[in-house]
């Protein structure tokens, strides 16, 4: 089992699509193991998005992520970095797949309402940055029997 991190971002709480998304997580057979809800501080943003801190778009992005409260989970499953990659869809909306999260719901890459880790490495890291071992809850789902062989 794989664990990916993935943030509902300002404008997916804003816009009333936390049940949505967490409910396409859940539907695709997906295990949350952590689920927070808190206003991100300007630290956490900026080691968050360390790697785009000589971006243009840096400053718009951390204004952003830190304008309003945004909900982060650790999701457990098969690939679960890949499989939340894809079920987020391309970074800038206009290209995401009709069926992805960004497909069904934006327009600007500036608002693409989620955040999903883009490698195993970068979801560890991630996972560090906004939980600790304690707020992990490690269970079995009764539907995993009929989730995977
Ligand atoms: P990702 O979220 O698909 O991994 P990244 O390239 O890591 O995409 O960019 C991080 C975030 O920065 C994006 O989700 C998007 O919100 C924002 N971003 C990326 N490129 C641009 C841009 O060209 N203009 C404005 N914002 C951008
Ligand atoms: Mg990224």
């Amino acid at each position: 089992m794989e664990q990916t991190y993935a943030m509902i971002k300002p404008d997916g709480v804003q816009r009333g699509l936390i049940g949505e998304i967490i409910s396409r997580i859940e539907r695709k057979g997906l295990r949350i193991v952590a689920m927070r809800m808190y206003r991100i501080t300007d630290d956490v943003a900026r080691r968050h998005y360390a790697e785009h801190t000589e971006k243009v778009f840096f400053g718009s992005l951390i204004d952003f992520i830190t304008s309003s409260p945004v909900v982060s989970m650790i999701v457990e499953g098969e690939n679960a970095v890949s499989v939340m990659r894809t079920m987020s869809g391309a970074t800038n909306p206009n290209d995401a797949a009709f069926g992805t999260i960004r497909g069904d719901f934006g327009l600007d890459v500036g608002r693409n309402i989620v955040h999903t880790a883009d490698s195993l490495e970068s979801a560890k890291r991630e996972i560090a940055i906004h939980f600790t071992d304690a707020d992990v809850v490690e269970y079995t789902k009764a539907e995993e029997a009929w989730v995977y062989e």
